[in-house]
């Protein structure tokens, strides 16, 4: 399954057109607000140049990239937490994602509608940002009074887990996003069932219609986002590009900081048949990376032949990295790192 990210942002600032340049889709992007209802959902390539330097060496029938799947959500405006504009809809396909991006129009074109009339980026990012927070507030009422009247069993769970709702709401309340707090290891077991918005990992994605430097906005937005992951996009320049080589270049710093907010790292498989990429999290053990490949190899695990890339390419093949001692077999406990040449060996 592949890791879903969803771009979020006040209506009409170009959420669809990055959707597009994005995922080389052609939905509409028109200039009206609320031109997306219904989400639209795509793959952004996950360009690894590694793989190409693999298909060099092994010359595979066919190399299979890893993706991220981007779901493009409908415009939010302020009071959508209490349901205004398309509110809850919105909120609940937030909700389904793994990480946000977070696009703000920073550029000025009277010809474009503006929901509030103005162009000002930061008022922008805070009606957003008010409404996720609103929403996760209402969350923490909804679940704390759920757990004031739980007559069950489990005494403990339930006090731990009024604990952690009012940590949240006492920061939610004084505007800090939870994604800003500090957990516990038991925390954050907790409180992965409440899929709050606030916690979710986010980039935000200033929207630009000139270079960079000619920008009256960038400087001030940057400041504001000091904490955060900022990339710039500026579509009208991406769309002129014709070689795909530099946009590819381009969109890949996006890519790179969803899988950095993610944590997410990438093994290989390598045959004659094909070469993919694989994105696993990071410290994952070697049993539970086997299983994005197939379930079965999870329960039938034996053991896990590992080569690291830098060694595949010194020595060019498993002949010879075998020959080197650079062939290791790894057992279910091992932490698989990036770049990793996985051949998993199991018996069911
Ligand atoms: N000048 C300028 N126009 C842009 C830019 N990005 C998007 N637009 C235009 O802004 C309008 C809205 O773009 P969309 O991509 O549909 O915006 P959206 O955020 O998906 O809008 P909704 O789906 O209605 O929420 C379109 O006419 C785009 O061509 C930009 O960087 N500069
Ligand atoms: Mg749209």
């Amino acid at each position: 399954m592949s890791v879903q990210c969803g771009i979020i942002g006040l209506p009409n600032v170009g959420k669809s057109t990055i959707f597009n340049i994005l995922t080389q889709m052609t939905v509409p992007s028109l200039n009206f607000p609320f031109c997306t209802i219904n989400s639209n959902i795509g793959f952004s390539i996950v360009h690894d140049t590694r793989l190409i330097q693999l298909k060099n060496i092994v010359s595979p029938n066919k190399i299979i990239p890893t993706v991220v799947k981007i779901v493009d959500i409908a415009g939010l405006v302020k009071g959508a937490s209490k349901g205004e504009g398309l509110g809850n809809k919105f909120l609940r396909e937030i909700k389904e994602v793994n990480a946000l991006i977070h696009v703000v129009r920073c550029f000025k074109d009277d010809s474009i509608i503006h929901v509030q009339n103005r162009v000002n980026p930061i008022d922008d990012i805070d009606i957003i940002n008010t409404e996720l927070i609103f929403s996760d507030i209402d969350l923490c009422e909804k679940n704390l009074s759920i757990l004031n009247n739980f007559k069950g069993q489990n005494k403990q769970l339930v006090l731990e887990e009024k604990k952690l709702l009012k940590k949240c709401l006492l920061n939610l309340k004084k505007f800090i996003f939870l994604r800003k707090l500090n957990f516990s290891f038991q925390e954050i077991n907790l409180i992965k069932k409440f899929n709050f918005l606030t916690l979710k990992p986010t980039i935000f994605l200033l929207n630009i219609s000139e270079k960079k430097e000619n920008n009256i906005y960038l400087k001030e937005v940057k400041k504001f986002l000091n904490n955060d992951i900022v990339n710039i996009i500026c579509p009208t320049i991406l769309n002129k590009i014709k070689k795909k080589q530099n946009i590819i270049l381009k969109l890949s710093k996006i890519i790179y900081s969803i899988y950095k907010i993610l944590n997410l790292k990438t093994f290989f498989t390598v045959g004659k048949k094909e070469i993919r990429a694989w994105s696993f999290i990071k410290n994952s053990k070697c049993i539970d990376v086997s299983k994005i490949i197939h379930s079965d190899f999870k329960k039938g695990f034996i053991r896990a032949k590992i080569i690291s890339y830098i060694d595949f390419i010194k020595y060019k093949s498993e002949n010879s990295v075998k020959k080197f001692g650079k062939l290791r077999l790894e057992g279910k406990n091992y932490l698989v790192q990036d770049g990793d040449i996985i051949h998993f060996l199991f018996n069911l």
